[in-house]
């Protein structure tokens, strides 16, 4: 059966194909350290990106390209590791956002060389979100003087290029951090409850993307345009300690949530979420693109070894795992993980997370529940002056974010804002939001953190 049989016999309404979910990196966010397969069996991080070297990406501009182009891009996506991770940026216009303000830079900038710059360090090099950890830091001339690659002993004596130089990857061991300043972890969680504190034992800063430290008391959880002063104490040169990233869903909700929390208080949050397969790792994302091949080929899927579940041209409750309560886990870390970044343990928050079969960003249906008035127009005042927020807030023309928007962004697009008519008094606010996850939801924010250690 081709294409257009198979969506008219499973779809009946659908009858053409969306545009292509482009993606530019196999992407591992080091949330976890272990990863879901429909076998049961169980996957590194680092084995997840391994899987993926024979991936493909986008070209820089991707959207701009000629139809028989895009629709080479779109069948043929054999992308190489190297273009894998090849410093390309999503070339939108901001016409084509649809008159969205973005601070996203689309120039190529080098890291800066210091010789009075930070000993950096990167556990799991060879994971995507490592991959992205170097992107973002040429992105932003992040100082350093000196640079180390880890990883397992698997992957050690590979070599990475960053900033004109060639690095060979070293095995992560209890060595590894000595004289070091500053290590952006995003190897797992096990990884990370080993070897974090013992690089701090050794004086040296750790900027963790894993859950491992999220909840732990004295532990920082930070996002820097929320609550940088979380880790105030914490500097290069002062006593060394642990930063942990929050959760991507958590990140890219409270971007645009709490600006309207620190206006008017939001005493209740009802989320819902539509994830994007980098969440859950490389090996979905390959599967996504895989299935989506053997449908448009073949009629049917052939390969299920991450999810149990059809992910092409379907969708499914979050793969995280289940909860006492009926909530899994996914959901409870966007509960426990707000009322530690606002530090208020009275906001109510419910949440349903969903994976859905896009690539590399999330969106996110936020509702909400207001202490103090607010009308729509004000809080569209609010979100746009928001740092590290783009709208994209169109009615007229129906345009509002897509995760194709967010892909490969640094903001977090915010349109669809408009007073929730089931709240009297103008207390209830609806949102939508899109983020891309593996930059502001994982790299991106840790980078900013160590920015902030710098400072
Ligand atoms: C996800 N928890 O499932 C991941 C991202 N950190 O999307």
């Amino acid at each position: 059966m081709g294409f257009h049989a198979f969506l008219e016999k499973s779809s009946g309404a659908q009858t053409r194909p969306h545009r292509r979910q482009s993606h530019q990196s196999s992407v591992d966010d080091g949330d976890d350290d272990t990863r879901p397969r429909a076998n049961g069996s169980k996957e590194t991080s680092e084995t997840a990106f391994g899987a993926l070297t024979n991936h493909t990406t986008r070209a820089c501009g991707g959207r701009r390209q000629t139809k028989k182009q895009s629709k080479r891009t779109r069948m043929n996506a054999s992308l190489s590791a190297k273009g894998a991770y090849a410093s390309a940026k999503l070339n939108v216009s901001r016409a084509e956002r649809g008159g969205a303000r973005s601070r996203a830079r689309c120039v190529r900038v080098e890291a800066k060389k210091t010789a009075d710059g930070p000993k950096v360090v990167i556990a799991g090099i060879t994971g995507a979100v490592g991959q992205e950890f170097l992107r973002v830091l040429k992105e932003r001339d992040f100082p350093y003087s000196s640079m180390k690659m880890l990883a397992s002993a698997r992957s050690a004596g590979s070599k990475v290029d960053f900033d004109g130089e060639t690095y060979i990857v070293e095995e992560l061991t209890d060595s590894s951090f000595d004289g070091q300043d500053i290590a952006l972890f995003s190897a797992g969680g096990s990884i990370s409850k080993k070897f974090a504190p013992i690089a701090v034992e050794k004086g040296c800063h750790v900027v963790d993307n894993s859950s491992a430290f999220r909840m732990t008391e004295g532990v920082p959880l930070v996002i820097p345009e929320v609550n940088p002063e979380a880790m105030s104490h914490l500097k290069i040169g002062g006593k060394a300690g642990i930063v942990a990233n929050p959760n991507c869903s958590t990140i890219i909700a409270l971007m645009a949530v709490t600006p309207i929390h620190r206006a008017v208080g939001v005493e209740r949050m009802v989320v819902s979420t539509y994830q994007a397969a980098s969440g859950a790792g490389a090996l979905a994302m390959k599967e996504l693109e895989t299935q989506t091949r053997e449908l448009v080929n073949d009629g049917e899927v052939k390969t299920m070894e991450i999810f149990k579940w059809q992910y092409a041209f379907n969708l499914f409750s979050h793969n995280a795992p289940m909860t006492e309560n009926g909530y899994n886990e996914e959901e409870m870390k966007m509960v426990k993980e707000t009322r530690k970044i606002w530090n208020f343990n009275d906001v109510n928050i419910t949440a349903t997370c969903i994976r859905v079969p896009v690539m590399r960003a999330h969106a996110e249906s936020i509702n909400l529940t207001l202490k103090n008035p607010l009308d729509e127009k004000q809080a569209k005042d609010i979100l746009s002056k928001a740092e590290g927020v783009s709208l994209i807030d169109d009615r007229a023309n129906n345009r509002f974010p897509t995760p194709l928007d967010a892909s490969d962004q640094d903001d977090v697009y915010v349109g669809r804002i408009r007073q929730d008519i089931s709240q009297s008094g103008n207390k209830g606010l609806d949102i939508f939001v899109c983020g891309d996850q593996i930059k502001k939801g994982a790299a991106l924010n840790a980078v900013q953190c160590a920015e902030l250690l710098l400072k």
